[in-house]
């Protein structure tokens, strides 16, 4: 079904058939309006942004390019569009046709997964409240921006299926959405990664390369599920995901990039007294994003996860191209755990592994971009690696919670780590030397801040001095 832009919230769900619903959203709005203000980029109300808004939701034309001021972003509501004959691929009720309304005994196991995974929207965007303000180049305040009003859609997205599909306690859930802060001690984000600081640009770059990826791998386990709304949002979202961590990719890339560039030029490994960031460092911030974002996969021995695929809530990364049964009664899985105080393989019952297997598929995901890195950086005739740390590495949730482990996965002793995890994970001086580098944004046309590459080319195919952002 084609968007609907003439209604006060854009939609492809027939909204304004359901006057109830609408009403609701409408008055939801005004608060969603309120938080962006209050908690969205700072001091950006004014700004023509080069952004790009859904005008459908098939592959072919979603994306629309123009000047808007992000408070008149057209946020809104749209879901794939529905397969009349889909049924559920996986679990207890394979085969039956998908839920178009929640089966009463999932309801807080759905309503629970819905808001774990639209907190995390609100989330980033008060985490990148700031990041405005040192931008490196316009066009990356651009692509700051779009990141922004796309995860304030996904929130939209989230709100929605609550307000259609739970009624008082959904409308309830709609509006704690807005009262949770990334960070705040009262009242704090659901997920650890989402409370952490983005307080710069190359934790931006690998917030997006890492914990978007992260939001890849969920919202494809949700896209399988049995509740069709859910999936058909979730679909939808994904499309949008990828520009996210095409970001992160390059973000990272060009940092490398400009770093090889210094080295090669001045002929020295010195890169802080040339003003650019030192790959040490670069990897002690990938180290950093990579564990916090293995986190977000949750328990590697899960019941909750069991469950969820077994009630069809929850499905594997493309579950329907899977080779099994898709039941896995039977089946094992292979997992690393900790038993008395070291890292052992074991054989689990697949159903509990759930969470690990979508941990796994991320961890290969995520190093076809470190090869990438790696490639360039070779090319560049530089010697040096960027490395994935081991899974246990620095983890605060799951079975290597607590457990002292260093990036090639050997289990240290507290003197050991103690001794070693200044070279692991950024210190506050790595922190303060990046910071130092973020000064007052770029704001001329086609110019780029000393440590950072420009892109090779522009969006929307634009030219490299393309006034991507205009502040009136
Ligand atoms: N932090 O059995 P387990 C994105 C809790 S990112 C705090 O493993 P489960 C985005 C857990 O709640 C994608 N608590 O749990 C990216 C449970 O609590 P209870 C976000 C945690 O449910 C960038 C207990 O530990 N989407 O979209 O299987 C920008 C037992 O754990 C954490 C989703 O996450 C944690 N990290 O797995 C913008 C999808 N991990 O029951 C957006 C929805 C676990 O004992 N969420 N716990 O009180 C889920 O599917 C699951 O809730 C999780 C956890 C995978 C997160």
């Amino acid at each position: 079904m084609a968007i609907d832009y003439s209604q006060l919230i854009p939609n492809n769900v027939d909204l304004s058939s359901d006057r109830r619903l609408q009403r609701a959203l409408e008055n939801w709005q005004p608060r969603f309006l309120d938080w962006w203000k209050d908690m969205g980029p700072d001091g950006t109300s004014a700004y023509d942004v080069y952004l790009r808004t859904a005008i459908s939701t098939d592959s072919n034309g979603w994306a629309n390019f123009g000047y808007v001021k992000m408070p008149e972003y057209r946020w809104g509501i749209f879901l794939a569009d529905r397969d009349p004959d889909r049924r559920i691929a996986f679990g207890d009720n394979k085969g039956k046709p998908a839920w178009q309304d929640v089966p009463g005994e999932l309801r807080s196991t759905l309503r629970r997964l819905i808001v774990t995974q639209g907190d995390t929207e609100p989330a980033s965007v008060e985490q990148q409240r700031l990041l405005g303000k040192t931008a490196p180049s316009l066009y990356d305040l651009r692509n700051l921006f779009q990141i922004n009003v796309e995860e304030g859609r996904h929130l939209w997205a989230m709100v929605y299926l609550l307000h259609a599909y739970f009624g008082r306690d959904g409308r309830e859930e709609a509006e704690a959405m807005l009262e949770r802060h990334s960070g705040d001690p009262d009242k704090p984000r659901i997920l650890g990664a989402f409370n952490e600081a983005t307080p710069d640009w190359l934790s931006f770059f690998m917030f997006t390369y890492f914990t978007d990826r992260d939001g890849k791998y969920q919202l494809a386990s949700l896209a399988e599920s049995g509740f069709d709304p859910l999936a058909r949002s979730c679909r939808f979202m994904l499309t949008e995901e990828a520009h996210h961590m095409f970001v992160g990719e390059t973000g990272v890339g060009r940092i490398l990039q400009r770093t090889c560039e210094l080295m090669k030029e001045h002929k020295t490994d010195d890169v802080r007294s040339l003003g650019g960031i030192d790959l040490p460092t670069i990897q002690k911030y990938l180290n950093f994003h990579f564990s916090v974002s293995l986190d977000l996969f949750g328990q590697e021995a899960s019941t909750n996860a069991a469950n969820y695929y077994t009630q069809g809530v929850k499905g594997r990364f493309l579950e329907t191209r899977v080779d099994d049964d898709h039941l896995l009664v039977n089946a094992t899985y292979e997992i690393e755990t900790v038993e008395d105080g070291r890292i052992v393989r074991k054989a689990v019952p697949a159903l509990q592994a759930l969470n690990e297997r979508l941990r796994q598929d991320y961890i290969d995901d995520c190093a076809k971009g470190v090869l990438r890195w790696n490639k360039a950086i070779e090319r560049a005739g530089i010697n040096f690696e960027m490395k994935l740390p081991h899974r246990a590495f620095d983890r605060q949730i799951g079975a290597f919670a607590g457990l002292r482990v260093s990036p090639d996965g050997k289990v240290l002793s507290e003197a050991e780590w103690d001794a070693h995890k200044d070279k692991w994970l950024p210190t506050d001086e790595d922190r303060a030397y990046v910071t130092s580098l973020m000064g007052a944004a770029v704001t001329q046309p086609g110019q780029f801040a000393h440590w950072i590459a420009p892109p090779a080319r522009g969006i929307n195919n634009q030219p490299g001095d393309f006034e991507y952002v205009r502040f009136n």
